[in-house]
């Protein structure tokens, strides 16, 4: 089948479809544009503020630590982080737990979001009896939204152009 014989409603969906696919594909492999975020995480006895952080795939945290009266731990599930915040103090301590590092002092923890699902960030430092509910939560979106509608719209403009270069459809024979 010669492309000038496709149906012009055909070659539209078609194009429409497969920009969109290109952009969710493009989103998947982790090339949506990333965004910075700087969080400030406060903690306090028996809660973090705030206590759910939402963000999108691919996005670079920046969360900076306090502590509002004792001293608190901040161990992120799934992201391989632990920190220790202090009172009074303007930087903490951060390490990584499966490679046995050592805390180490930081102004903020730095990451790039890249696993999507819920993540419990808890407090592993003991510090009241309610101690053990002391939790929050790290929802990681995917970020599927904004490069496939990018695709589609691209698809779409493919396709008007290449409808309106075609000679008209009397001139098909
Ligand atoms: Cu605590």
């Amino acid at each position: 089948m010669k492309l000038a014989r496709i149906p012009n409603y055909l070659l539209i969906s078609a194009l429409f479809l497969l920009g969109g696919l290109a952009g969710f594909a493009s989103a998947h492999l982790g090339r949506a544009a990333a965004v910075e975020r700087n969080i400030t995480i406060a903690a306090h006895k028996y809660a973090y503020d705030p206590p759910v952080l939402r963000v999108n795939q691919g996005d670079r945290l920046h969360i900076r630590l306090v502590a509002k009266d004792v001293t608190h731990g901040f161990y992120l599930e799934g992201y391989n982080l632990d920190a220790k915040v202090r009172p009074e103090n303007p930087t903490f301590w951060a390490r990584r737990p499966s490679e046995h590092q050592n805390y180490h002092e930081v102004e903020e923890i730095s990451f790039v979001a890249n696993r999507t699902g819920k993540f419990r960030y808890r407090c592993s430092i003991t510090c009241g009896y309610m101690h053990p509910f002391m939790q929050g939560e790290l929802i990681v979106s995917p970020n599927y939204l904004y490069p496939t509608s990018v695709g589609l719209a691209l698809g779409l403009a493919a396709a008007m152009l290449l409808i309106l270069r075609r000679p008209p459809a009397e001139g098909r024979v």
